[in-house]
C-alpha cells in the first residue's frame, strides 16, 4: 500500500480486516517494522480517537510520532494553485503554501497523516478533496487519511472489523440511520461507511429524512428507506450518524427528535447492536438507555480504531522498507 486515502488504495479488504483482528491478538509482533521510521500527524480539526489510536498504532509498530495541530500551532496554509497568468498572491492570512509545507514535512516524516474536514460551504470544492490532492502531490511520502472532506476510511475499516467480530449471521443486515443534530456535520463518515460496506458481505440499508440523500457514488447499491422504523426491522447492526444535506449542501433541513435512536426503536431490530463513530451527543442523537445498555458497541468500535490504524500502517511500512 502506498497512500491510504480511499478504498481504491486497498487491494484486499478481507485481508486488511483479518490483519486488524490478528493484530489485536498480538499487537507487538511487528515492532521492528517501524524502527527509525517517523509518522507525522497533522490536524486541521479536533480529534480524540483518531489522534490517540493512530499514535498508539504507530508506537506498537516501533515508529516515532510527531503531531502538529496545524490550525493552532502552525502557519495558515494556502492550498489553492494559481494558473499561468493568474498566480496566487499570498497577501492574506495564510503565510505558507502547501507546496513548501508538504514538501518540508515529507523531509522529516516517512508517512504523513492528515485530518481536514469539509468546510460545508462549497460542495464542489469539498468533494474535490484539494487538501489531500495537494499533500499527495507535494509530500513525496505516503499520505494517510485521518478524515477528509468526503471520507473517514480509518473509521470505516474499524467498523468493518467490529461487524466482522460481532456478526452472528453470515450476511448481516446493517442499517445506517441518520440521527438529529442541531449543527451541520460533514457527510464523510456516512459516505465512507457506505463505500466500505459495499466491499463487505452485508445487506446495507440507509435511512434518513427526505433531503439527506448521500452522493450516489458513495451510496453505491445500498437500499434507501425513508421510513426509519421500517428500515430498522430485522437489523443486526444499527449505525447511527448525523450528516448535513448533500443536495442542499451543508444545510440542516431537519432537526426532528423523532429521529433520535431509542431503546423502543432498537426493539424493532433482530437483537441488533448499536454503533456510532463518536463523539456522540447524548439525548440529542441517541438516548442514554441505548448508549449505556447491552446493545451498544461504541467502546468496542472505538477500541478497534487502534487495530485498523495498525493494519494500515503495517501495509504502508511494508511498502517503504
Ligand atoms: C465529525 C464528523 O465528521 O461528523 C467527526 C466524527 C469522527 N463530528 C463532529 O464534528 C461532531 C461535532 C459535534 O459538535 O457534535
Amino acid at each position: 500500500m502506498n497512500h491510504f486515502i480511499s478504498p481504491a488504495d486497498v487491494t484486499d479488504l478481507n485481508q486488511l480486516v483479518t490483519s486488524g483482528i490478528v493484530t489485536k491478538r498480538n499487537p507487538f509482533a511487528d515492532q521492528e517494522l517501524g524502527k527509525n521510521k517517523t509518522i507525522g500527524l497533522l490536524f486541521f480539526n479536533s480529534s480524540l480517537r483518531t489522534r490517540l489510536s493512530t499514535q498508539k498504532a504507530a508506537q506498537n509498530l516501533g515508529m516515532n510520532v510527531i503531531i502538529l495541530n496545524v490550525s493552532q500551532d502552525s502557519w495558515g496554509l494556502e492550498m489553492e494553485e494559481g494558473e499561468p497568468g493568474n498566480p496566487i498572491i499570498m497577501n492574506g492570512a495564510k503565510a505558507e503554501h502547501v507546496k513548501e509545507a508538504a514538501a518540508v514535512i515529507g523531509q522529516y516524516c516517512d508517512v504523513i497523516g492528515v485530518r481536514s474536514f469539509a468546510k460545508l460551504q462549497d460542495r464542489d470544492k469539498d468533494y474535490s478533496e484539494l487538501v489531500f490532492e495537494q499533500f499527495r502531490k507535494y509530500a513525496g511520502v505516503p499520505i494517510v487519511n485521518l478524515e477528509s472532506a468526503t471520507r473517514h476510511p480509518l473509521q470505516s475499516l474499524a467498523d468493518c472489523i467490529t461487524i466482522e467480530e460481532f456478526k452472528v449471521k453470515a450476511r448481516p443486515k446493517v442499517v445506517l440511520t441518520w440521527l438529529p443534530h442541531f449543527k451541520a456535520l460533514p457527510q464523510a463518515v456516512a459516505n465512507s461507511f457506505c463505500e466500505w460496506m459495499g466491499g463487505m458481505d452485508v445487506e446495507l440499508v440507509v435511512t434518513h429524512p427526505v433531503g439527506y440523500d448521500l452522493a450516489p457514488e458513495f451510496l453505491g447499491s445500498a437500499e434507501v428507506i425513508y421510513d426509519q422504523e421500517k428500515a430498522l426491522e430485522g437489523a443486526d447492526f444499527v449505525y447511527g450518524k448525523n450528516w448535513s444535506s448533500y443536495t442542499n449542501y451543508g444545510q440542516v433541513l431537519v432537526n426532528d427528535p423523532a429521529w433520535m435512536m431509542t431503546e423502543e426503536k432498537m426493539d424493532r431490530t433482530d437483537n441488533g447492536k448499536f454503533m456510532h463513530c463518536l463523539p456522540v451527543r447524548r439525548n440529542v442523537k441517541v438516548t442514554d438507555g441505548v448508549l449505556d445498555g447491552p446493545r451498544s458497541l461504541v467502546i468496542e468500535q472505538a477500541a478497534n480504531r487502534e487495530w485498523a490504524a495498525q493494519a494500515v500502517l503495517k501495509e504502508i511500512l511494508l511498502g517503504i522498507q
